[in-house]
């Protein structure tokens, strides 16, 4: 059986204890390590009071152990700054671990163990793998590794496979949780699916990115189908984005807003939103992405791609061509933004698209008008 257990990131990302509230309820993930070494004892009380009963439970300290008894934090992390657990504290113990020799001196004290690094680290740079999987492989066939040992640094879901032919089965994921999944799907009707059902079925196909663009409906109606939408994107812990309406972010329904050319600048969207939520920003020029960039969006929906029936007012045809140029334009400069390409999308482009170097497709139509809706985005999950 896989076990995965998820690190927070050392700094605060948009909506962050729902999303970690979301991971742990949905079975993404088993366990949520709390690593905030900067936080003072004040600050990490702050956050931690934001978790329900049940989530806490879920959770371990990396730092100030003894809120983990005030506070029934279920684990205490162990590592050198803090080596033993508070003495009145009775949950799971896990500890951190560079060497076979650290793995094999406290396995029996504790409930699991990380390993580092398996592979080189993605979010901490020069943090370079340290062990051969065949070495690896022998010490799990001889039985000296097993379940309590978790496979940490540069673990994602593409490479797990490879650690569990190794013998891992449990797993330490820190970037991996928190990018932004690459593919996103953009609400629209047709005759046969209305805006709940159509969304319905990109999650129940594995997208995990929703927009909710519903152009000509009142804020109330748009509240009423994201009523239904929350409870749904959590149990897959998925986000929720609103296209055009910040005003409706205030409802705890979303986790962001996207905004286009002609709503509120970004600039000023996110002085209000700030790491609350995730800014999307419309972009069909390099000038604009550059633009969205310097103003703090955190990601680009860039396009049309080509000409689409979904969206009325387009911009000019971008094309693989344009793709191509504003990539490498962003690549020269040393820029790295989430991109998704957007508009007239089908299956047949993801291979071009992707070479483009963009970072994930948005789309709506493919999947609405698709014969075999849930086919259509098995294939798009497998290139985004
Ligand atoms: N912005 C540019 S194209 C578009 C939006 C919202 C619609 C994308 O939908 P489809 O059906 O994939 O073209
Ligand atoms: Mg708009």
């Amino acid at each position: 059986m896989r076990r995965l257990i998820g690190i927070t990131p050392q700094e605060n990302v948009f909506r962050e204890q729902e999303r970690i509230s979301a991971m742990i309820r949905s079975g993404k993930v088993e366990y949520f390590h709390i690593r905030k070494p900067d936080f003072t004892e004040i600050q990490m009380r702050d956050y931690l009071s934001h978790f329900d009963a049940d989530v806490r439970k879920q959770l371990s300290l990396h730092d100030h152990h003894r809120l983990a008894v005030e506070m029934n934090i279920g684990g205490v992390h162990l590592n050198g700054r803090n080596p033993n657990p508070p003495v009145s504290f009775s949950g799971r113990i896990s500890r951190s671990c560079h060497s076979i020799e650290e793995v094999l001196q406290c396995k029996n004290k504790v409930d699991y163990c990380f390993l580092s690094p398996i592979f080189d680290s993605i979010s901490k740079q020069g943090y370079c793998s340290k062990f051969s999987l065949a070495e690896l492989k022998r010490l799990f066939d001889k039985k000296v590794l097993d379940e309590k040992v978790c496979a940490l640094s540069g673990v994602t879901f593409d490479n797990i496979g490879q650690l569990e032919e190794v013998g891992f089965s449990s797993f330490v994921m820190l970037s991996a949780l928190w990018e932004l999944p690459r593919t996103m799907f953009i609400s629209h009707q047709n005759a046969r699916f209305d805006y709940v059902s159509g969304c319905k079925e990109a999650l129940r196909g594995g997208i995990r990115f929703l927009q909710l663009r519903m152009k000509d409906a009142s804020d109330d109606d748009v509240l009423a189908i994201a009523k239904i939408l929350r409870p749904e994107c959590d149990k897959y812990a998925a986000l929720l984005t609103v296209d055009d309406r910040i005003n409706l972010l205030e409802t705890g329904l979303f986790d962001g807003v996207h905004l286009g050319k002609n709503d509120m600048p970004i600039a000023e969207a996110k002085k209000l939103t700030g790491n609350n939520f995730l800014l999307g920003a419309t972009c069909n020029t390099e000038d604009d992405v550059f633009a969205a960039i310097a103003d703090g969006a955190d990601y680009i929906g860039m396009g049309p791609f080509r000409f689409t029936t979904t969206k009325k007012n387009l911009s000019a045809i971008l094309g693989l061509e344009g793709y191509s140029n504003i990539m490498q334009k962003l690549q020269s400069r040393g820029l790295k933004m989430p991109i998704y390409a957007i508009g007239g999308i089908t299956v047949d482009d993801l291979d071009d698209l992707k070479q483009t170097g963009i970072y994930g497709v948005a789309i709506s139509s493919v999947i609405l008008e698709s014969q075999n809706p849930d086919d259509t985005i098995k294939q798009i999950l497998k290139t985004f």
